[in-house]
């Protein structure tokens, strides 16, 4: 028989039986916040977030533990009539995960006057709510005529008008969405925030970067990869990072004169990884061509797109 100090203690001992889980998947168009809200949500940076649309392209899982709730939440790609293989990819990415959701959170920006249309399709018959982001530019009462059509067009179970980035509104949205998740335990360990390995929000980082820094095409050429990641006993680990992109001309560009560019990448993305992975690094990036890589299937999958 056990000691009796090594028996759970029943008064603290967590009660599972009201205990809720599930993947709830945000999904819109491009550029209305999914990602800052689901950073906003998990109240750390885990989607990186830029001002044009197209930023995500994969989805990232962000997990969201309490005493008695998991919220297992899916930031996806901005929903779009693709017109290359990569963004193929992306909307299979989007499908995926709204098939795999036990709840959608539909997100469409308050400002823009028209619903969209092309996005409600990828709703069909799951439980979804519909999340009007970016209040804070527009007087509430000014969504009304929104919320209508919006109604009009889909059975959606709730609409909550928020701001991702000032944080209104985002209680209501975790309150509706807990009420409707499924009653089971945990699927990840409590202490778990992703699934995704480190390596993978590495490469984000830099992508975010390189959205931020560079103009037009550029961003929407550039893949990167992490290609080694060796941890060193007494000095900093060193990342290896590849920027793949489609022409010379962009290679060209993105190193700058005498390699200046390429650096300023580098600086910026070594000091939110170092942030992000709570040590000091070293980051080496080069920069290679693949000719037309976003319409290659092959390519794409080798960069672990379903293509
Ligand atoms: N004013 C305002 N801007 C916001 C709000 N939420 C997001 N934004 C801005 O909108 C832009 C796009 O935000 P993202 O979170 O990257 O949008 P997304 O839906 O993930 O975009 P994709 O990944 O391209 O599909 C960024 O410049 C954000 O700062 C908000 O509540 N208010
Ligand atoms: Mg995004």
């Amino acid at each position: 028989m056990a000691p009796e100090s090594l028996l759970p203690d029943a008064d603290q001992a967590p009660d599972q039986s009201n205990h809720r889980c599930g993947y709830v998947a945000l999904i819109g168009k491009p550029n209305v916040g999914k990602s800052t809200l689901l950073n906003a949500l998990m109240g750390q940076k885990l989607s990186i977030v830029t001002h044009r649309p197209q930023t995500t392209r994969r989805r990232v899982l962000g997990i969201l533990s309490g005493d008695d709730h998991q919220v297992i939440l899916l930031d996806t790609p901005g929903i779009i009539e693709p017109r290359y293989g990569l963004q193929k990819a992306m909307m299979n990415d989007v499908r995926t995960s709204t098939s795999d959701a036990d709840l959608l959170v539909f997100m469409a920006d308050a400002t823009r006057d028209k619903v969209d249309d092309l996005s409600l399709k990828f709703v069909g018959k799951r439980p979804a709510i519909l999340v009007l982001n970016k209040i804070d530019k527009i007087r509430q009462e000014d969504v009304l005529p929104l919320v209508s059509a919006y109604m009009e067009a889909h059975a959606f179970e709730e609409v909550i008008p928020i701001s991702a980035l000032k944080g209104k509104n985002l209680d209501v949205v975790m309150q509706s969405v807990l009420k409707r998740l499924p009653a089971g335990p945990a699927f990840y360990p409590r202490e778990m925030i992703s699934e995704q390995p480190e390596k993978f929000f590495v490469s984000e980082i830099i992508r975010e970067k390189i959205f931020k820094l560079y103009r037009q095409e550029v961003p929407y050429s550039t893949q990167v990869n992490v290609v080694s990641w060796e941890e060193r006993e007494d000095d900093k680990d060193l990342i290896h990072a590849e920027i793949v992109v489609e022409r010379d001309s962009q290679k060209g560009i993105l190193i700058g004169k005498g390699g200046k560019a390429l650096k300023k990448i580098g600086t910026f993305a070594r000091e939110d990884i170092e942030e992000f992975i709570h040590r000091p690094i070293f980051l080496k990036l080069h920069v290679k061509v693949r000719t037309d890589w976003r319409n290659s299937d092959g390519q794409l999958r080798s960069f672990g797109y379903s293509t």
